[in-house]
């Protein structure tokens, strides 16, 4: 265990070799950085106390590291920070994956778990000891110079306005109707497979992939596509063939890797040769069809606990995987990761996807008060968990997820909608889901203008920044809900106990797909 007082640090960085290291320091912190394990994980500047767990805990293997989820003290995934009364903060972060950091009392900490690895160190101003910290993750992760080949693609991604309800028509009707719209990607999100594991097209594409693919090249545009290579639902065909293929624990039971599409799902053991050749064929596969932009997503699986075929740590295991994908689908396709643990991802990609997602409305209560869950979809959570990631930037392209022009179909406000497309140019990665038939025809200028747009971005403060001369104020949206007392609290556990139970979690999907399959009658 090695031991450091903040006085050995101040007004220079340092890099510590250690399995086990501690900082100390004499004055009480006022706010800890958390970060999250993957994408959808919250990260935020927070008050230096507990809180609640999220719910419902059926859902803690794809939202939170498993692992620590139950910690009484402050942790978070491969670094952490407290900031002081004067302003300056303290930053511990691996450089390196399988790594965890807490702080208790005085005390910030950090542990790796699989062994001695680099530790960077930094005392100062937030955004210098930031951008240093991220400058040592290059220099290690992405050795071979960043990944950032050229500026980040503007993407139409069908998600966030029709859901799984995509079919041929469907898209062939939006591609045609986005015109001239300066859009380098059309991306076919969720829907378009047979079931997630068996990743083969199904009755709603009667003329394949190759088709689709050829459709969107024959719009001057990329063609993208979504897939969960690391996944299977239980029902899946991969599933059953392949059960020696799915991550089991010590005792040989399969690993939960969550639940979602009203199914339970389960991770492959990416170490698995049969596993690896499968993943490369697939990629391989995918870009015989015509797709050159892969958003691979739910990988988080592949760095879940577990006993492998290999035995090595769980992230360094994930991102061989990466590798191994990277590899089969070639450097010119365009990689991008979502729901990725963030560290291990780095310098395997061109473009990970940093918060959870957007929704149309700002946010839920229940999801934010009840369940007092972060990572649920909603525009507020993925505003306030991307602000916090933005020091990953200089690494590759940061996706904040979409941006909404259309107000037919959307419950932000007009404010929320804008303060939402002001990240997104932060960002720099564009991407909408809005259907032309939609937009007003001034939505759809608008639109036109945001993609062409190249702003000059000024940050003055933690929240504030300048977007072309305009003060933008995040300040709304970064603030956690309050901790539930009494009988919110009670209410609140018993709706997480229901959010636990699968014909509760079965009977919500049917609902919402009926929602959802009314705002497409809509089109
Ligand atoms: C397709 C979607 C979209 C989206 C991804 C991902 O249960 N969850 O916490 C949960 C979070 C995100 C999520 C699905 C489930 O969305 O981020 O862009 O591709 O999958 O299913």
């Amino acid at each position: 265990m090695t031991y450091i007082h903040l006085s050995e640090i101040q007004s220079r960085s340092k890099i510590i070799t250690a399995r086990e290291l501690t900082i100390q320091f004499d004055e009480k912190p006022v706010k800890y950085y958390r970060h999250g394990w993957q994408s959808w994980s919250l990260a935020a500047w927070t008050d230096p106390t507990p809180i609640p767990v999220q719910m419902p805990a059926i859902f803690h293997p794809l939202q939170v590291d498993a692992q620590h989820v139950y910690k009484k003290y402050l942790n978070g995934s491969w670094l952490g920070a407290v900031e002081f009364a004067d302003g300056n903060i303290l930053l511990l972060g691996a450089l390196a994956t399988d790594a965890h950091v807490h702080l208790i009392e005085n005390q910030l900490s950090g542990h790796g778990e699989a062994g001695e690895i680099e530790w960077f160190i930094a005392y100062g101003q937030e955004n210098l000891v930031f951008a240093e910290y991220a400058q040592q993750l290059g220099n290690r992760l992405a050795p071979h110079g960043n990944t950032i080949k050229s500026s980040a693609p503007r993407v139409w991604c069908s998600w966030y306005s029709l859901y799984y309800e995509i079919d041929e028509p469907i898209l062939h009707k939006v591609f045609n109707e986005l015109g001239d719209m300066p859009f380098d990607v059309l991306q076919i999100d969720d829907g378009w497979q047979v079931d997630v594991g068996d990743w083969e097209v199904n009755k709603k594409f009667p003329s394949g992939m190759i088709a689709l693919a050829d459709k969107i090249k024959s719009t001057g545009r990329r063609a993208g596509l979504w897939l969960a290579p690391l996944i299977a639902t239980k029902s899946s065909k991969l599933f059953r063939e392949h059960n020696d293929w799915f991550l089991r624990d010590e005792t040989g039971r399969l690993v939960s890797a969550g639940f979602n599409w009203g199914e339970r799902l389960y991770a492959l053991d990416t170490t698995h040769p049969a596993v690896t050749l499968w993943l490369s064929a697939l990629m391989k596969q995918v870009r015989a069809w015509g797709f050159d932009y892969l958003k691979l997503d739910f990988l988080y699986a592949g760095a879940l606990k577990g006993k492998r075929y290999k035995d090595m740590p769980r992230e360094a295991a994930y991102r061989e995987s990466l590798g191994v994908m990277r590899k089969a689908m070639g450097a010119d396709a365009f990689f991008l990761t979502c729901g990725t643990p963030i560290i291990p991802a780095i310098g395997l990609c061109d473009a990970i996807r940093i918060g959870p997602d957007v929704s149309y409305f700002w946010e839920a209560y229940r999801d934010a008060h009840l369940l007092y869950n972060p990572t649920i979809p909603g525009t507020r959570n993925a505003i306030r968990t991307t602000l916090h990631r933005l020091w990953l930037k200089p690494l590759l392209h940061i996706d904040p997820d979409v941006a909404y022009f259309e107000s037919k179909e959307n419950q932000l406000s007009h404010d929320e909608r804008i303060l939402l497309r002001d990240l997104v140019q932060i960002c720099e990665f564009k991407a909408t889901s809005d259907l032309p038939q939609w937009l007003s025809k001034g939505e759809f200028e608008e639109l036109r203008s945001f993609l062409d747009m190249k702003p000059i971005i000024k940050q003055t403060e933690r929240y504030i920044f300048h977007i072309d001369g305009r003060r933008v104020d995040f300040t709304s949206a970064v603030s956690l809900p309050k901790v539930p007392k009494g009988l919110t609290a009670l209410w609140g556990k018993c709706v997480g106990w229901l959010g636990d139970r699968y014909f509760i979690l079965r009977l919500y999907k049917v609902l919402n797909l009926g929602k959802l399959r009314k705002r497409r009658s809509n089109l």
